[in-house]
């Protein structure tokens, strides 16, 4: 009677399991079909933030997957981003683009007639990348290093970080934002960490 029971109950749980995983793999392969935008993202993470910001300023509707990046990488995570497996991932008409940056560019470069998020000319695009790379080379490196370390380290991360966030001040002028009036790249690229 007892054996009957638990194996009912196991039987119960394996179907559960497998009609659940059934539906989470049909959810994907409508993804992978559809041409609407998806985005693969974490509510927590700073990356996927910029994507969602960008997203925003453009008006661009899409639909948000939330990622458990703490359990097993789900298959279409894996697929889209097979390099690092990590969010976000942009997935438009069935193609993933990966790397928080990169799909900004994309997003801009695709609904070029909606927000600019780049200048127009290549000179101060190129101004505008340069930054946005200071901002993940340098000030996230040496943010990250203020956390993670103690005493001297922790010390001369903090001055490395001030003085970078003094060059980006200079280079922000009297402007309200480095897209000038309104928001662009590298300002979409700086708030998501330091907001
Ligand atoms: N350079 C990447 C960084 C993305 C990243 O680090 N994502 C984290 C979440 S904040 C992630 O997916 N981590 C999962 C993992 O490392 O396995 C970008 O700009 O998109």
């Amino acid at each position: 009677m007892l054996f009957n029971l638990e194996c009912g109950f196991k039987t119960k749980i394996f179907k559960f399991e497998t009609d659940r995983s059934r539906n989470i793999k049909a959810k994907e392969e409508k993804i992978r079909r559809q041409k609407r935008c998806h985005s693969l993202d974490s509510w927590p993470s700073p990356f996927g933030m910029r994507v969602r910001i960008a997203l925003d300023l453009k008006g661009i509707k899409y639909e948000y997957k939330e990622e458990n990046l703490l359990e097993q990488k789900n298959p279409l995570l894996v697929e889209s981003n097979p390099d690092y497996k990590k969010v976000p991932v942009l997935i438009h008409k069935g193609r993933p683009i990966c790397e928080s940056l990169i799909i900004i560019q994309y997003i801009h470069a695709i609904w070029k007639d909606r927000f600019p998020l780049m200048p127009s000319d290549p000179y101060q695009q190129a101004q505008a990348r340069l930054w946005a790379e200071f901002v993940e080379k340098k000030l996230y490196d040496w943010g990250k290093m203020i956390w993670m370390n103690k005493g001297e380290e922790q010390e001369k991360a903090t001055v490395e970080f001030i003085e970078s966030l003094k060059l980006l001040e200079e280079k922000l002028g009297e402007k309200p934002s480095f897209g000038g009036e309104t928001m662009g790249f590298l300002d979409v690229t700086l708030v998501s960490h330091y907001s």
